[in-house]
Parts: C-alpha cells; structure tokens; sequence
C-alpha cells in the first residue's frame, strides 16, 4: 500500500540517539552508505538498470509535467507524447483515476494508523516507518492478524451498529443445500481472502477507508433447522436495517435469501424490488419438502411488499434449472434474462433494463449475487458449479452497474471454499461486495460525499432519469 512509507533522515537519527557518540557516528555513516546504496548506486554493475542514465535515457526520465487546459496542474500530457488524448480525464479512466486520487484524502488512513498505534504499541526502535506498530492491528501486513472483512472493525456489540455506514454478517447457514454442502464455510473462507485486498481501487477512484464507515458484526448464530436458522437470520438483518444501516450478507446457501429480505422488507416504506444475478430462477415453492437453496424468491415475493414484478432475474441458464420454478416465474411474471439474452444486447442495456424494472414503482432494491453466475471454471467452490456463465469483468461490471441507484441490501450466497483451494471463488465473492460499495459510494448512496470535483469515471457514467 502507497501510505506514508517515508524512510526520513530524522527518524534515522532518533533511533541512535541512545548509542555512545563515537558509535552512534559509526552507525550514521554505515546507514548512510547503506541508503545511497540502496537509492542511488549501483549495486549491481554489470547489470543495465532503466533506474540509472544509460544510452536511451540520458537524463532519467525525459518527460517535463506541463499543464492541462481543463484540469491546470503539472503532470499531465508529456510534451511529444504519441497520444495525448488518452491524458484526457473525460474519455480514459486510467487519465480520470490519476486526478482523482489526489481528491480521496487520508484522513481514515491517519485515524487507523493512530488506532493501530495505540492498540498494538510503537514499534521496536530500529523500524524506521513509524507508522508501524508492534502488534498488527490494522490492514498491514496482509498476511497477518485475525481477518475481519478487509480488516474492517469487528463490532462485538452489535447494539452499536448505528454508528456505521454498513455492516458485514456472516451467515454461516448450510442446510438448504441440495448438492454439495460447505457454504457454511462461506463466512470464514471470504474474510480469510478479503485479508489481500486494501480499501482502495483504481479505476473507480475510491479509498473507502476515506468515504465509508464499515463493521464486521461477525456471525449469526444459525441452527441446524431450516426455519429456526431463518429466523435468527432475519431477525439479525432486520437489526442492522432499522438502525439505517446498509446490511451485507455473507452465505451460505441461497435459501438465506429469503430470510434476508424478510428482515428488510418490514423497514422499506413501499415495494421492494429484487436483482437477483445467478444461473438458477431459485423460485420453486418446495424442493425435498422443504425451503431450500432453490426456493428463496417463491416465499420473498410472498412477502406484501415485495411483489413477483419487481424480481429480475439475470445469467439463468444450463441444465440446473428445475421446471417447477419456471412455472412458478410464468405464472408471476418475473423478468428472466438469460446469459445469451445478456450477450446478444450487452451489460450495459441489461443493467438499464434490470433497473427499470426492479425500481418500477418500488421504493428500494435488494441484490442477491449468487456466485455460481460465473463460468464453473472461475468459481470451483460452489454448491451447484455450471459451465458456461458470466466472465468475472462481466459479472463485476453488471453488479457495479446495477448498483448507482441505490440498495437497501445485498448477499453473496454459495462460496463452498472447500472445493477450492485457490480461493479464487471466495475472492469473486469479495470483490462483488467491495464493487458494488465503492459504486454506491461514487453515487452519493452510501457514507460520506464522493469527491465530486471531477465527473463520474468514464465507462459508468450516472443512469438517465427516468419517469417512475
Ligand atoms: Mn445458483
């Protein structure tokens, strides 16, 4: 991570301070001699380096910042640059994101650094970056600590959930399974990979350290019982939705996800429409006489407020569609999309149509992403795997979109991290999550004001206004 790893002179001295004068004198000039080394020599000479001048780069880097008309400054369109119109913010995002970055702040990051310190102790006198403590308390290093969601603060009293801007639930819940059991290893299997990811992205120009607060309130504690199991876990979303609070599920199966809109529909002053992104309808009545995994929007769309018309349904497909589901959407008049239907007319058309129709006449929206969407050969460790889905930019591209008009929830259901070692299924799942945050937040939907000098990035620009 690019935060405050500056190796100052000052610092470098005050970590002799307590040595004799002759050694300490010793100890300056060897560090010394160590850091032109490492910065300026030439360790290695025999070897080129493009870090020292050679016969193509005499003088270093040949290019002069000079200013831009729309956005003044230095470092924008090097002088004889061969395209210069890629330095433009309006029409490249990777222009866009550079100016944009410099507008994110760091104040989160200072507060964290100061949490660190004071939780986990200075570190030990010869660590040079005192921004580092003793004990790992924050997001550094990667590999350490005990994982949150992306290392976000773990709330033990959830009855102080209001003071977030969204809350992650873990909702360890297994038993609706049909095939392969293990997504009640869902919860563990995403914090454990969330641990690679920081709070900033590139090309959507957000640090959500700087704009959002978020908490991990850990787990529900489910029961091996479908219908007790949705109780504690409706009652547990219900919780963070009445406190204002923007719940994130992390299955389990897809039977959560009735549960899941039954504790927010009670909260939602009108209908709520659902976006509902997996290869299966998931909407008949009963499967092995009970609520399972291929039941949850039959009993959602029971629920008064949350009408049948308002469930859009996108990447259905294959030979894991059970007909007595199709029925059921027949007789509903849910919207189905299947992946050829989104090939043939593309994610962005998709997205405007999943909008429309989720929002029409409805209050607020829930997203189910349900990471069998993917291609089987991305997401090995699901319950029901089938090939021939969407590509992860596809999918990630389609929830970001689907996201600028707001939601009142979301869940990523079926990560079985079990059958894959790689983690590779988990991580869809976090980055489904991370997406559609940082979306909600360039949209003003979510925590604190986006940094709104610049426009919305390039390739994601803002839905027209329609008529509800
Ligand atoms: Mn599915």
């Amino acid at each position: 991570m690019g935060f405050g790893h500056s190796h100052s002179k000052k610092n470098m001295v005050r970590r002799v301070r307590s040595a004799s004068k002759k050694a300490q004198h010793g100890l300056a000039h060897l560090e010394e001699k160590e850091h032109h080394h490492a910065e300026s020599g030439q360790p290695y000479p025999h070897l080129p380096s493009s870090h020292h001048p050679h016969a193509g780069h005499p003088a270093g880097y040949p290019w002069k910042p000079v200013a831009h008309p729309d956005y003044g400054g230095a470092g924008q369109v090097p002088p004889g640059h061969p395209h210069p119109e890629v330095f433009d913010p309006a029409i490249r995002q990777g222009a866009w994101a550079k100016q944009r970055e410099k507008e994110l702040g760091a104040k989160g990051w200072k507060d964290e650094v100061d949490r660190c310190l004071a939780y986990g102790l200075e570190a030990a006198p010869s660590v040079k970056d005192r921004t580092i403590s003793t004990f790992a308390r924050g997001e550094l290093p990667h590999f350490a600590g005990i994982n949150t969601f992306i290392k976000s603060h773990y709330l033990e009293d959830v009855n102080k959930v209001s003071q977030y801007d969204a809350a992650i639930i873990g909702v360890p819940f297994d038993i609706g399974a049909t095939y392969r059991s293990g997504t009640r290893f869902g919860p563990q299997g995403i914090r454990r990979i969330s641990a690679l990811y920081g709070t900033y992205n590139y090309e959507m120009g957000v640090d959500l350290r700087e704009s959002m607060k978020l908490c991990d309130l850990g787990d529900v504690f489910t029961i091996a019982n479908i219908e007790k199991g949705f109780d504690q876990i409706s009652r547990a979303v219900a919780h963070v939705r009445s406190n204002n609070v923007f719940p994130i599920m992390l299955g389990g199966d897809h039977s959560i996800g009735y549960p899941d809109v039954r504790g927010i529909a009670p909260y939602i002053d009108g209908p709520v429409g659902i976006i509902h992104i997996d290869r299966h309808v998931d909407t008949q009545e009963t499967d092995m006489d009970e609520r399972m995994h291929t039941t949850p929007w039959f009993h959602a769309t029971n629920i008064p407020n949350a009408p049948p018309v308002n469930l859009v349904q996108l990447g259905i497909g294959g030979w894991q569609a059970p007909r007595p589901g199709v029925k059921v959407g027949r007789e509903r008049g849910t919207t189905v999309l299947t992946i050829d239907d989104i090939c043939e007319i593309g994610v962005e058309r998709a997205a405007e149509i999943a909008l429309d129709v989720a929002w029409k006449g409805a209050k607020a929206v829930y997203l189910s992403f349900d990471v069998d969407s993917l291609d089987s050969g991305f997401v090995p460790g699901t319950g029901w795997p089938e090939p021939g889905g969407f590509l992860p930019r596809e999918v990630l591209k389609l929830l970001r979109l689907v996201a600028r008009e707001g939601l009142c929830g979301m869940e990523v259901v079926e990560v079985a991290p079990s059958y894959d070692p790689s983690d590779m299924t988990a991580l869809v799942g976090v980055r489904a999550i991370m997406d559609v945050m940082a979306a909600l937040v360039n949209e003003n939907k979510l925590g604190g004001k986006p940094p709104t000098k610049l426009p919305p990035p390039p390739y994601e620009t803002p839905r027209k206004k329609k008529k509800k």
